[in-house]
């Protein structure tokens, strides 16, 4: 009798079969004995789906939606039918049949099967814990790839492998660590050319297998917390992210100085040599805009603290440097030092803001100022509190941006907080082990607010180590600590890739490595990467050499002056694609397979990746090499060196001395140029730069601008340029077309035209002629004319 009772507990468990059903609104409960299924249409193409095991639901909460609570019933038609045994759901893109056993099976229109549940939901009870372990298996179709997860330094498709997410600390981690900082439980999977997402919104420890123990099934599950997940169609993989962005939110459009190049190195200390290197970078006309202060800069590792004697005066060093164009980004851990002189610790204490054990102490752990305590960030209270310190800080030190690490968290005895440690959860009590996963995010939103608070007008700049599914509305990330060594270049491309698929555009890598010494080439590749990921940051552990983009000599100094001024060349693109991620949601940096899915060349390559619609990259990867293989897709692409025009879909073998790093500009694309500047809005722009590249077209091209700051785009004081190619016959037009009312600085446009088939005999704007004139250079057929920036048609005839 025992033996059996016990097994029953243990056993898992699956649905029965439903007995009633009811809808409101959008949502439809299907109720089965001791389970029931809320299944809610979020749009035509985001459909939610929660278990609950206990005959009624929890709260339904959650830090990754962003309009948690607030979601509006969607304004899409929808349907569910009783069919024979079936339930059917139809929206305009998509059909949902749910047996009477549950049993789910996803069509799109044209009633291809999508995702097919395997068991679908089961669950086991938690006899430890409480509540269930919760799971839910799908059938994987034959050829289907994985993508996403977050920052996983693994192979870009996913199919065969078991991965989790756990924030964690890991230090100088391997090719194939698993976890590392991020907790990111959404993937995308791609069946027969169809893309679709899986967004598993459970803060615990969650797991997904795809294909690992069984070839042809995907699991996913938590040992606690609701099956709770959003199935979110494209087709195209891009329209995926755009529904999961709908979602977890979009970031403000950052200050242009954040994309701009950051300088950082733990540490530069004391005050002299950070004015010492930000000399360095004027002299060497290196562009820069950022430097980072870490750790060292504080009073015994006290955070809002400055020690005396190595930074006597931050308010006076930050207006110094910043009169010089840079901005001062400084470092704030979680861990408060336990001193009962120290205000944060006081403050803390009285007002009950430090994470507490089950049993009631206060949770305790060491990090750089020894034993400390921890604010509990899922406590709405602690956030505020929090957030007025960061803002008396900045408004106190005069810096600019606030960088958060060790918020996975991190601790040194024990990795991390016990899991028996307390939490909020904003009003929704729990262990670690739920509030795990969401602390550093929470960490992140506190630092973020009260940055905003402190500078605003200004737009706010924070980097978060940690964070859940839907960071990218407070700060942008790194990938932590990770090597100097080619083997960790071709990780911090594929991470890259990999975080901005799973909602966190605003990303890079330590450039040339933070663990090791760094040599003069592998420092040229890296920064060449750099150069085209959201975020461009050069980093360095004190246990090493410095990492400035000087210290190599040459030739390596001047590649990396080259990359580094090609980044502030292509600002306004790369500003432009942010803003359209801003907008909709469509990633900043995109794998190749996210281009062209259609293809299924793509499907598992990793080196190649998009930066906005027009820019493809190929990083060198390897030592000693003055070329690569690569591949491009669908198109025609000019080579950005030597405007050779390559047709996609062919891989092959591209140039790529020290200095240069493989570049394509897609066929009919128009490019804005900023001229090299030491740091953005140094010079006055007086002509704008356009490169346009020939094609039959019609092709677009968009150019966004505004002030580079503040709010005021908000209320319409942007521009939003619009080109429009029609390459025809003997007679090719651009179109402009602008929206906003924001006044480029700029009178005129310069334009290239690059790869034109034929001599242009007359070119004519808004029916007047201009001169043109052939630009002497190795290129083939440019031609350069000005224009002023409010044209509207221009004729180019030719022969
Ligand atoms: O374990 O603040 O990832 O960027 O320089 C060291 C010192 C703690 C880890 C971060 C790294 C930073 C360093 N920190």
């Amino acid at each position: 009798m025992e033996v059996g009772r016990h097994r029953m507990q243990h056993g898992q468990r699956s649905p029965q079969l439903v007995e009633a059903w009811e809808q409101d609104g959008s949502r439809f409960l299907l109720y089965c004995p001791q389970i029931i299924l809320e299944v809610s249409v979020y749009d035509d193409q985001i459909i939610r789906f929660r278990y609950s095991v206990d005959g009624f639901f929890e709260d339904d909460f959650s830090y990754a939606i962003s309009q948690q609570g607030k979601m509006p019933e969607p304004d899409c038609a929808f349907d569910l039918q009783e069919v024979g045994d079936e339930f059917h759901l139809t929206t305009r893109k998509l059909r949902v049949r749910i047996n009477r056993t549950l049993h789910i099976t996803i069509l799109n229109a044209d009633g291809e099967v999508i995702l097919e549940d395997e068991r679908g939901f089961y669950w086991e009870p938690n006899i430890e814990y409480g509540g269930q372990h919760v799971f839910c298996s799908k059938k994987i179709h034959e050829g289907e790839a994985f993508y996403g997860l977050g920052d996983k330094p693994k192979r870009l498709n996913l199919r065969g492998l078991r991965l989790e997410t756990w924030g964690s600390d890991t230090y100088g981690f391997e090719r194939n660590t698993d976890p590392l900082y991020k907790n990111i439980p959404f993937y995308q999977g791609l069946v027969d050319g169809k893309g679709y997402g899986v967004f598993f919104d459970n803060s615990f420890r969650t797991h997904f297998d795809f294909g690992h123990e069984r070839g042809d099934i995907c699991t996913f599950w938590a040992p606690g917390g609701e099956m709770n997940y959003y199935f979110i169609y494209g087709p195209e993989l891009t329209q995926v992210l755009e529904g999961y962005h709908q979602l977890t939110g979009k970031p403000e459009l950052p200050p242009l100085w954040a994309l701009g190049y950051h300088q950082s190195r733990w540490s530069y200390q004391p005050e002299n040599r950070v004015k010492e290197i930000a000399r360095e970078f004027r002299e060497r006309e290196i562009p820069c805009d950022s430097i980072h202060i870490d750790i060292e800069y504080m009073d015994g590792f006290r955070c809002f603290t400055w020690d005396e004697h190595r930074f006597p005066d931050p308010r006076r060093l930050a207006a110094e440097l910043e009169a010089d164009g840079f901005r001062t980004v400084a470092i704030l851990d979680p861990g408060i030092k336990i001193d009962r002189k120290y205000f944060a610790y006081q403050d803390g204490i009285e007002e009950g803001h430090f994470c507490r054990r089950a049993d009631g102490p206060l949770m305790q752990g060491s990090v750089w100022p020894g034993p400390c305590h921890f604010p509990d960030f899922t406590d709405p209270e602690v956030r505020v509190w929090w957030g007025k310190l960061v803002k008396d800080f900045l408004l106190t030190s005069g810096i600019h941006g606030i960088w958060n690490d060790m918020n996975e968290p991190a601790v040194l005895e024990l990795g991390t907080f016990p899991e028996d440690t307390r939490h909020d959860y904003d009003g929704h009590p729990c262990s670690h082990r739920k509030a795990h996963n969401v602390y550093g995010m929470q960490m992140a939103r506190a630092s973020y607010h009260g940055m905003k608070d402190a500078i605003f007008p200004n737009r706010p700049f924070a980097l978060s180590r940690s964070g859940y599914a839907g960071l990218q509305r407070y700060a942008a990330t790194w990938t932590g600590d990770n090597v100097s060594s080619w083997e960790h270049l071709w990780m911090a491309n594929l991470q890259c890739q990999r975080l901005s698929i799973s909602g966190i555009s605003f990303c890079g890598s330590d450039i040339g490595g933070f663990i090791g010494n760094c040599h003069g080439e592998l420092l040229v590749r890296w920064t060449q990467l750099g150069a085209f990921h959201p975020f461009f940051r050069n980093h360095t552990s004190q246990d090493y050499s410095f990492q400035e983009p000087w210290v190599y000599g040459e030739p390596y100094t001047s590649a990396i002056k080259k990359a580094i001024e090609l980044r502030y060349q292509l600002l306004p693109y790369i500003y432009t694609t942010f803003q359209r991620h801003v907008e909709y949601g469509t990633p900043v940096i995109l794998p190749l397979v996210f281009i062209d899915q259609k293809d299924f060349q793509t499907h598992n390559r990793m080196d190649e990746f998009g930066v906005g619609p027009h820019l493809l990259i190929c990083p060198v990867l390897g030592r000693g090499e003055d070329g690569r293989r690569m591949y491009l897709p669908e198109g025609r692409w000019y080579n950005y060196w030597t405007d050779e025009k390559h047709e996609g879909r062919i891989e092959f073998f591209v140039n790529a001395p020290l200095d240069e790093i493989p570049i394509f500009i897609r066929a009919g694309a128009t490019i804005p140029h900023y001229p090299v500047m030491n740091h953005v809005g140094e010079k006055e722009i007086e002509v704008l730069d356009l490169h346009l590249y020939y094609d039959k077209g019609p092709v677009s091209s968009e150019l966004y601008e505004d002030a580079g700051d503040y709010y005021e785009h908000e209320q319409g004081n942007f521009r939003l340029r619009t080109f429009t190619l029609h390459g025809e016959n003997g007679s090719n037009t651009i179109h402009q077309r602008t929206k906003g009312r924001y006044n480029s600085e700029y009178a005129s446009f310069r334009f290239h035209l690059h790869g034109w088939p034929n001599l242009p005999t007359e070119i004519t704007v808004d029916s007047e002629a201009v001169e043109f004139e052939k630009v002497n250079s190795d290129k083939p057929r440019t031609f350069v004319f000005e224009v002023d920036k409010n044209f509207e048609e221009i004729i180019i005839k030719c022969d």
